[in-house]
């Protein structure tokens, strides 16, 4: 079996521990950090979520599995980072209301932050008043919205139009992203921009405020 491959199952097992090993072992030995994360990590949250879908794990595994990944992801996070330290500008940044997803978000966050954006975390399961609240104190240029379910997607759409609702709209850019989500729903709901992984949604931030 490959290192990447180890690294798959092990995160599969949720052995939190064993996959850090893991990881450093692989970084050691040369494997670059984004193989890593895109065939190992990522593609083992894919097998997660079709043995979750299958009824082959439930969700205290999925939590393993989750908490697994994440603090593997802390390890590759310094070499992800493409060293830019001069701030790109502000963003506000969550999973909507009723998801509590945040693997995929907190991805997001770290390449964003590595391209240089500040950004406000405010977490999951975040309501409409509370991206508002956000952008009343903190200003950002940019909002992110991420949602990993199909019944938390119109969720996306209340909290844009909330934004606009309160006056708020045309002081900011908004970019979705999230499995579910695409561009012709991100057309539909009026959002500026659709990023599909973390990596586009930094560079897609990067052209919004250039
Ligand atoms: Co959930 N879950 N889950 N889950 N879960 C999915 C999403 C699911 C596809 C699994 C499945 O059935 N195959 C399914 C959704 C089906 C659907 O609606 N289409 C599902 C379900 C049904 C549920 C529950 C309803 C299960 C239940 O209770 N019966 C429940 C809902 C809870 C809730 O949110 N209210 C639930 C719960 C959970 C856990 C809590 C156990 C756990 C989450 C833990 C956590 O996040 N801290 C969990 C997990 C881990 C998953 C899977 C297995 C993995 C998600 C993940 O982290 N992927 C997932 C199956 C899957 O995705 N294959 C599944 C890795 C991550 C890197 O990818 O988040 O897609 P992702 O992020 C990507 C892109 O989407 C993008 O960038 C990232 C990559 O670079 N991206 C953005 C994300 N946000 C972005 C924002 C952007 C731009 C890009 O701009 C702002």
């Amino acid at each position: 079996m490959s290192n990447l491959q180890l690294i798959t199952e092990t995160l599969i097992t949720g052995d939190g521990a064993k996959l850090k090993e893991l990881v450093q072992n692989a970084l050691d030995e040369g494997t670059p950090a984004n193989d890593i994360l895109q065939k190992a990590l990522i593609a083992g949250m894919d097998i997660v979520g079709e043995k979750m879908e299958s009824g082959d794990m439930f969700i205290p595994e999925v939590l393993m599995a989750a908490q697994a990944m994440s603090t593997s992801v802390e390890i590759l996070k310094p070499l992800l980072a493409d060293g830019e330290s001069a701030s790109a500008g502000k963003v506000v940044l969550g999973t909507v209301k009723g998801d509590l997803h945040d693997i995929g978000k907190n991805l997001v966050l770290m390449m964003m932050e590595s391209a240089g954006f500040e950004v406000i975390d405010l977490g999951v399961d975040v309501e409409p008043e509370k991206f508002i609240e956000a952008i009343r104190e903190h200003k950002p240029n940019i909002v992110g919205l991420s949602a990993l379910l199909t019944t938390t997607m119109s969720m996306m759409q209340n909290t844009i139009e909330s934004i606009e609702e309160s006056g708020l709209r045309d002081s900011l850019k908004i970019i979705i992203g999230g499995a579910p989500v695409n561009q012709e729903f991100a057309d539909k709901v009026k959002a500026d921009g659709y990023a599909p992984d973390a990596g586009s949604a930094s560079k897609i931030a990067k052209a919004m405020n250039a």
